[in-house]
């Protein structure tokens, strides 16, 4: 996902470009504002984190985009382009470290694993917006 922040600052475009720039290639994609209730089961995994209740304010804060991408080593790879949850620790290069606002505000989601890239794909798409 680009998060709201990202979209609000007119940075879609910029990311899409790194991560096509980066090898990834896209397999659906779509503009989306979530509910409270969509980020809430989205990020349920952090439901009892004490920043649950900010994170889900600001996904639902404004747009986000959603995007399946793929790639070999995706997960991995992925999260290398995105850099650290926090800009401040992000590496040089990094969207987070170019784009991200705050801890919070970090620009970008990308999923930590296989099984979770499946469970997210399945929350954003249905097969038939799903290109291949
Ligand atoms: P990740 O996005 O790098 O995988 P996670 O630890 O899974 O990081 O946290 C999910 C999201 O929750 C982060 O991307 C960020 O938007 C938010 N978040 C994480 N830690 C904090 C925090 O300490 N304060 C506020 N928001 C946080
Ligand atoms: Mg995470």
């Amino acid at each position: 996902m680009i998060k709201p922040d990202a979209v609000e600052a007119n940075n879609t475009g910029k990311i899409i470009d790194m991560i096509i720039d980066a090898g990834f290639s896209i397999k659906a994609m779509k503009l989306t504002h979530l509910t409270k209730g969509e980020a809430e089961t989205f990020y349920a995994v952090h439901k009892e984190r004490p920043f649950y209740g900010e994170l889900v304010d600001y996904m639902t804060s404004g747009p986000i985009v959603a995007a399946i991408l793929e790639k070999s080593n995706a997960v991995e790879d992925f999260r290398k382009l995105i850099g650290a949850t926090d800009p401040a620790e992000a590496a040089e290069g990094t969207i987070r470290k170019q784009f991200a606002e705050s801890k919070a505000k970090n620009a970008v989601h990308g999923s930590d694993s296989d099984e979770n890239a499946e469970i997210e794909s399945n929350f954003h798409f249905s097969e038939r917006e799903i290109v291949g």
